[in-house]
């Protein structure tokens, strides 16, 4: 029988903090989790990305592990798909040169992430890195010819740039030299938010009472959940606009039992917001129980993981270094086999 082959996804997270959080599991790593059954997978902790906010060395070798092993206990299955640490694979760096080359200052300066993050880490501490991650990002998914790539919705206006330079690369060199990849979105959670501050987007270097991280233990999660920010209304609705911080905790509920929101909405009727929040504090530890207790057994079999990684990487390289080379040529370089 003839089998059409499958088109790849490509995703990455980057490992700068202890704990994933709810915003990265509900918004990314579930997406990845159910696409395995349909595409080729291809999924990394994205290490060139932390060094642009200069982590500490040791924390970030912590970070790396701790990050593939949260990959895998939520079911990124290393036998379905590559799983890998961005450094390892050389031609990430080396195709970020070249995007470089065809990148215009102008369009990489309007990236809003960059600009967001710069107004907070203060011009003394912005490097070039940070300015450049965009381009980098690029350069992951178009080294593994990915047609997809699951991301939240923050992420959005970087695959754009993406399917920019991709295009660029077409027109500039011929069809064929890279492929156009598509930002896959789900609408729900595409932007979980900060328990606070529920206009802002739960983020790894937000505050911590505003985070769910996937390692939390039960009596973190349920405290996080109960001192949530809501209105001060009585009734349960959903308006995202005069109640975020209520429509934040329905959506959560919502993405994490598969029970619409509006059955949710109705399920609460005459209830308060205190009852919505204890139930959903108990879905909220149940889903993640399993995770940190995976994560936990990944972390103490360090050489089990090493195997994963290992093997991650041969495959990884194994397809980046035939694009690269593809591409690389068509720019006019002379490409050495590795
Ligand atoms: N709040 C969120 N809601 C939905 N999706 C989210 N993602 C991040 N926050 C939310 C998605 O998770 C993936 C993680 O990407 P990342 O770690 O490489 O970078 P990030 O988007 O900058 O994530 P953080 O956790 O918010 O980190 P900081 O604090 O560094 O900004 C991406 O697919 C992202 O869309």
């Amino acid at each position: 029988m003839f089998c059409m082959p499958r088109l790849r996804a490509f995703s990455g997270i980057q490992p700068t903090a202890d704990s994933l959080h709810l915003g990265n599991y509900l918004g990314a790593l579930r997406q990845w989790i159910d696409l395995q059954s349909s595409y080729d997978c291809v999924y990394s902790v994205v290490d060139l990305h932390a060094l642009t906010v200069t982590p500490d060395p040791e924390a970030l070798r912590r970070r790396v592990r701790v990050t593939a092993a949260q990959f895998l206990a939520a079911g990124v299955d290393p036998d379905q798909s590559v799983l890998f640490v961005q450094s390892q694979v050389p031609q990430h760096s080396q195709l970020t040169w070249l995007l470089n080359c065809v990148t215009g200052f102008g369009e990489a300066s309007r990236m809003t992430q960059f600009k967001d993050k710069a107004a907070k880490i203060g011009e003394q501490g912005v490097t070039v890195g940070l300015f450049d991650y965009p381009v980098l990002m690029a350069a992951d998914i178009l080294a593994y010819d990915a047609h997809v790539v699951p991301v939240g919705e923050d992420q959005r206006q970087h695959i754009e740039l993406s399917r920019t330079l991709a295009n660029r690369l077409n027109a500039r060199f011929g069809e064929g030299t890279a492929q156009v990849p598509e930002a896959l979105i789900i609408k729900e959670t595409a932007r979980i938010f900060d328990l606070r501050e529920p206009n802002a987007k739960m983020s790894k270097t937000g505050h911590p009472a505003g985070i769910i991280e996937l390692l939390d233990d039960p009596k973190t999660i349920t405290k996080r959940i109960k001192s949530a920010v809501t209105d001060s209304g009585t009734e349960v609705a959903w308006d995202p606009v005069a109640k975020p911080g209520l429509a934040n905790l329905l959506a959560i509920y919502s993405a994490l039992t598969g029970q619409p929101v509006q059955t949710l909405v109705e399920q609460y009727q005459g209830k308060l917001y205190g009852h919505l929040k204890a139930d959903l504090a108990e879905v909220v530890v149940e889903a993640l129980r399993p995770i940190r207790r995976r994560t936990a057994d990944l972390l103490d079999d360090p050489s089990e993981l090493d195997r994963i990684l290992d093997q991650g990487k041969d495959k990884a390289r194994g397809i980046a270094q035939g694009v690269y080379g593809r591409i690389a040529e068509r720019f006019g370089l002379a490409v050495q086999e590795a």
